[in-house]
C-alpha cells in the first residue's frame, strides 16, 4: 500500500452513543487506507462525537432526531446514523481525506437543504470533524496545527462558567452563564488553576450560606438566589478570597442568553422570570445591564436580547460596544449570513462560534475568517450537551480563538477540552502564548 492510499477513505462507520445530558448523539468512525491495522501502518482510524445544544437559536442547523416516541423520548439518532453510514460514507469512498472543503461541500450537496435538515447536521458534522482529524493524522501533525497551520499557537482564556442558571438549571437565576475569565494570567495552566481555585472557593461560599452546590449542565453552582446580580457579587467574593483581585487577575462575563426569557420574539419584552425580578421592556434591560456592567469588572457580554431582537443588539452594542465584548450566540447560529447582517447593522463586536450550530468544519471556519476580516472576535464555545470528544480544544487553538468557553471545574466533558489544552500548552513549549488582547 502506497501512501496515497494512506489518506484515501476506506470505510466511514456510525453508531449511536450517549451525550453529557444522557441523550443519544452520532459517533462517527472515519478510516484511511488500511486504518494502520496492518503490519504496514498505512492509513489511520480516528472518531469523532457531535455536542448538542439546549439553548437553541431557531436558525441553527438542523439535528436530526428520530421522533419514535418509545425510544429515548423521540430523541434517537439512528436515521442521522445511517445517514453517515448509507448515504454519506459510500460517496466518500476512495476520497483524499485532506480534501475538507470538497468534502464538506459535497456533503452540503447531498442534504440539499439549506439547514441540513435532510441527512442531519448531526451526521455531517460527526464525519466533518473526523475528516479534520484524519486529516491531521494522515499527516503525522496535531489537529490543531493541521487545521490552523504554523500560526497556531496561542492558547485560550478558559471563560469558565461557575454559575450557572437560566435553561441549563432549575433554580432561581434568568440569566444562564456566569464566567470567569483570568486574563492576568502568564500561561493557560495558571489561568486554569486560578479557575479551578475560585470554583472550589465559591462552592465553599455557598454551603456557608446554606445555599446548593449541586451544579447545572455545564457543571456550574445552580443555587437558588435572590438575584441575578446575587451571582455576580458571590463570584466577586469568591476570586477576592481565592487571592485575585477581579478585574486585573480575573473578570467576569455573562451569557444572558435572552432568548429563553423573551416573552414574544421581537417585542422587547422580558421576564426575568426565574429570579422574579418580573416584566422588562428593552430599556429597562439595559438599566438592568447598565448598573451590572458599571459595578463589576465585566469584559464580555453574550445574548443581552433575544435573538430576534436586532434593535435590543444594536442599542446595546452602541453603549457598551467600546467597553466590552457584545457576543452574538443565538443572533447569529454561526452562520456567515447572520454575522454579515451583523457586521453591516453594528449589532455585536464578536460571535460566538459553535461548530454544530452551522454543521461543518468549513463553514465554521469562514464565520471566523468574516470575523476576523471584519475587526471582530469571535468566541469558541463547547454546548451544554457535550461529550469526551476534544475536537474544541484543538479548533480554538488553530483558530487563534484568544478564549473559549467550555463549562465549569467539574464534569469530565467539560474537563476533557481544558486537559487538551493543557497538552497541547505543553507540546508548544516555548513557542506557545498566552495573553488577554
Ligand atoms: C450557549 C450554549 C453553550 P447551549 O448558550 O452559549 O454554553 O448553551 O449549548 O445550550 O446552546
Ligand atoms: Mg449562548
Amino acid at each position: 500500500m502506497g501512501v496515497a492510499d494512506a489518506v484515501r477513505i476506506t470505510g466511514v462507520d456510525a453508531i449511536e452513543v450517549l451525550d453529557s445530558r444522557g441523550n443519544p448523539t452520532v459517533r462517527v468512525y472515519l478510516q484511511t487506507g488500511d486504518g494502520g491495522m496492518t503490519g504496514s501502518g498505512r492509513g489511520v482510524r480516528v472518531r469523532s462525537t457531535v455536542p448538542s445544544g439546549a439553548s437553541t437559536g431557531e436558525y441553527e442547523a438542523v439535528e436530526l432526531r428520530d421522533g419514535e416516541k418509545s425510544r429515548y423520548e423521540g430523541k434517537g439518532v439512528k436515521k442521522a446514523v445511517s445517514n453517515v453510514k448509507d448515504v454519506i460514507g459510500k460517496e466518500l469512498i476512495g476520497m483524499d481525506v485532506r480534501e475538507q472543503s470538497k468534502i464538506d461541500r459535497l456533503m452540503n450537496k447531498m442534504d440539499g437543504k439549506e439547514n441540513k435538515g435532510k441527512l442531519g447536521a448531526n451526521a455531517i458534522l460527526g464525519v466533518s470533524m473526523a475528516v479534520a482529524k484524519a486529516g491531521a493524522m494522515a499527516t503525522n501533525q496535531p489537529l490543531y496545527r493541521y487545521l490552523g497551520g504554523v500560526d497556531a499557537a496561542r492558547l485560550p482564556v478558559p471563560f469558565m462558567n461557575i454559575l450557572n442558571g437560566g435553561e441549563h438549571a432549575d433554580n432561581s437565576v434568568d440569566f444562564q452563564e456566569f464566567m470567569v475569565a483570568p486574563i492576568g494570567a502568564e500561561l493557560f495552566s495558571e489561568g486554569l488553576r486560578w479557575n479551578v481555585e475560585i470554583f472550589h472557593v465559591l462552592k465553599g461560599i455557598l454551603k456557608h450560606k446554606g445555599l446548593a452546590t449541586s451544579v447545572g449542565d455545564e457543571g456550574g453552582f445552580a443555587p437558588n438566589l435572590g438575584s441575578n446580580e446575587e451571582a455576580l457579587e458571590l463570584i466577586v467574593s469568591a476570586i477576592k478570597k481565592a487571592g485575585y483581585r477581579p478585574g486585573d487577575d480575573v473578570a467576569l462575563a455573562v451569557d444572558s442568553a435572552a432568548t429563553s426569557f423573551v416573552v414574544e420574539k421581537a417585542d422587547g419584552m422580558y421576564d426575568l422570570k426565574w429570579s422574579g425580578e418580573g416584566k422588562k421592556d428593552r430599556e429597562e434591560m439595559m438599566d438592568v445591564y447598565s448598573a451590572l456592567i458599571s459595578k463589576y469588572p465585566i469584559v464580555l457580554w453574550e445574548d443581552p436580547f433575544d435573538e430576534k431582537d436586532w434593535n435590543g443588539f444594536k442599542m446595546f452594542t452602541d453603549k457598551f460596544g467600546e467597553k466590552i465584548e457584545v457576543v452574538g450566540d443565538d443572533i447569529f447560529v454561526t452562520n456567515t449570513k447572520f454575522i454579515q447582517e451583523g457586521i453591516d447593522k453594528g449589532s455585536a463586536n464578536s460571535s460566538l462560534i459553535k461548530l454544530n450550530q452551522i454543521g461543518t468544519v468549513t463553514e465554521t471556519i469562514e464565520a471566523v475568517k468574516m470575523c476576523r476580516n471584519a475587526g471582530w472576535r469571535y468566541f469558541l464555545s463547547h454546548r451544554s450537551g457535550e461529550t469526551e470528544d476534544t475536537f474544541l480544544a484543538d479548533f480554538t487553538v488553530a483558530m487563534d480563538g484568544g478564549h473559549l468557553k467550555s463549562g465549569s471545574a467539574c464534569r469530565s466533558e467539560r474537563i476533557a477540552k481544558y486537559n487538551r489544552l493543557l497538552e497541547i500548552e505543553r507540546q508548544l513549549g516555548k513557542d506557545g502564548c498566552y495573553y488577554w488582547k
